[in-house]
């Protein structure tokens, strides 16, 4: 066999490999390590500045790690009956105040890049409001008419099989994907948090303070999320359930939706609610 087959050969297997991980990695695996796979341009950032730091705390910690060593046993005590009694080393002291100066600029900068980057879009194809409750999600599409509905988790009794326990939701967040979405977040009573982690969104539900964000959803395919700000009894069991689906089959779903909670302005709300 040449080597040009074996290579060949190599390169196959190893795209092989490479597209089994990739599907991987979109579902949880046992002992599955780092963060969960980007599906916005958002985390993909986040991403890059973990790995960064990750570099950097390693070194760091290695370098101290080293120092320590070096030190318990250089300056062990049987070796050095007249301990030395220096206190004072200018040019150590400087060092040791620039250089950690500079790494925290160099771990400043993409920082604030990535703040201001997250922060709000300019752009936007539709707008969002998600509004946090004691203790379940609703969403407002205001671009769609009055287009709002509640999202509540599917209790335990109630799942069917392949539904995620404590993740599932009855009424999934439903985006276009590759659509830059304005996100505008709102609490009603408590303070709730909407955390998505593929989405790098994290974002504080205030009562009477809208927080914006953006997301633009890359892939098609369901994203899971949990209030991640203690806002009372049932907190654990408020999930956020996104379905990020085709444009086209966007426009579909929210000529249906739309007549699937469509509400009865006439009805006061204590009754809607008791219909409900
Ligand atoms: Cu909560």
């Amino acid at each position: 066999m040449g080597w040009k087959r074996v290579a060949a050969g190599t390169f196959v297997i190893a795209v092989v490999i490479l597209a089994a991980f990739s599907v991987l990695a979109q579902e949880p695996q046992p002992w599955q390590l780092g963060m969960q796979t980007p599906a916005s341009p958002s985390k993909h950032k986040i991403e890059d500045l973990h790995n960064l730091l990750l570099v950097i705390t390693t070194v760091i910690t290695i370098f101290v790690l080293g120092l320590l060593i070096y030190t318990m046993i250089r300056f062990r005590a049987s070796a050095n009956p007249k301990p030395s009694r220096v206190t004072h080393h200018t040019w150590l002291e400087v060092a040791w105040t620039v250089v950690p100066v500079i790494i925290l600029l160099i771990i400043a900068i993409p920082s604030f890049k990535m703040l201001y980057f997250m922060d709000r879009t300019v752009d936007a194809d539709m707008t969002l409001k998600v509004v946090g409750h004691q203790w379940y999600w609703s969403y407002e599409y205001p671009d769609n008419g009055d287009l709002k509905f509640d999202s509540y988790m599917i209790p335990d009794a109630d799942l069917k099989p392949g539904q995620k326990r404590l993740l599932e939701v009855d009424n999934r967040l439903v985006v276009p994907v590759g659509a830059t979405i304005r996100l505008l977040i709102i609490g009603t009573d408590v303070i709730h948090s909407w955390l998505v982690p593929a989405l790098g969104v994290q974002l504080y539900a205030m009562p009477g303070r809208v927080n914006e964000t953006w997301v633009r959803v890359e892939r098609p395919g369901v994203y899971y999320g949990q209030c991640n700000q203690i806002c009372g009894t049932n907190h654990a069991y408020m999930p956020i359930a996104i379905e990020a689906i085709p444009k086209e089959a966007f426009t579909r779903w929210v000529d249906e939706a739309k007549k699937k909670f469509a509400q009865n302005p006439e009805l006061p709300l204590a009754v809607a609610a008791a219909l409900r």
